[in-house]
């Protein structure tokens, strides 16, 4: 008798439950490892760039994923000089060749100086350098918390005129402000949303 009637209150329990977790999964991200599947920006992840050179030939491209620990960054190029090279997120989604002066400077909402090692720094754009091989090649996966692709929030890539993703001609010494004296901006691809 009293299990006949805990199983008629079960099924309305389980109903209300989902009902409340729908109209919630919209808003703020409950629970961090399901961020993925709640929060809105993850629809347009991940967010495939051409990447280009000063010629504005294609030499490569970026893939940009988020998860909960933050965005991940998959950049695939080739055709470059051997050795390291500062890459950086800039503040402008825009790329004009030769010099991709249109990117603007480094994305950075929370106002630092540049670099890892500057005591005053860093910015939320900077990244650790790559490594590009012998071959001019370069495949590496580069992971930063200090930005999002998700919209509304200071330190999202996609704000109003997007970002760049840029590589520059030398090595990032993560100390000089504004740029770490890395030289030339040799490859950039533009960060904008799906459409764009
Ligand atoms: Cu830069």
């Amino acid at each position: 008798m009293e299990v006949a009637i805990l199983k008629k209150l079960i099924g309305p329990t389980i109903m209300l439950l989902f009902i409340v977790g729908a109209c919630s999964s919209n808003k703020d991200i409950v629970e961090p490892g399901k961020q993925k599947e709640a929060a809105p920006v993850n629809a347009e992840t991940p967010i495939n760039i051409p990447l280009i050179n000063a010629e504005g030939e294609k030499v490569g491209e970026a893939e940009l994923s988020e998860n909960s620990k933050g965005v991940a960054i998959h950049v695939r190029a080739e055709g470059l000089e051997p050795g390291k090279m500062a890459i950086h997120l800039h503040e402008i989604g825009k790329c004009t060749p030769p010099d991709f002066q249109s990117a603007g400077a480094h994305f950075n909402p929370g106002h630092k100086e540049h670099g890892f090692h500057n005591p005053k720094g860093y910015h939320a754009g900077d990244l650790p350098n790559l490594e590009v091989t012998a071959e001019g090649k370069v495949d590496a996966v580069i992971k930063t918390a200090d930005v999002t692709l998700e919209r509304g929030k200071p330190n999202s890539l996609l704000d109003k005129d997007g970002s760049a993703l840029v590589i520059h001609a030398g090595e990032d010494d993560y100390v000089t402000d504004p740029a770490g004296n890395a030289g030339d901006r040799i490859v950039c691809g533009e960060i904008v949303k799906k459409g764009n």
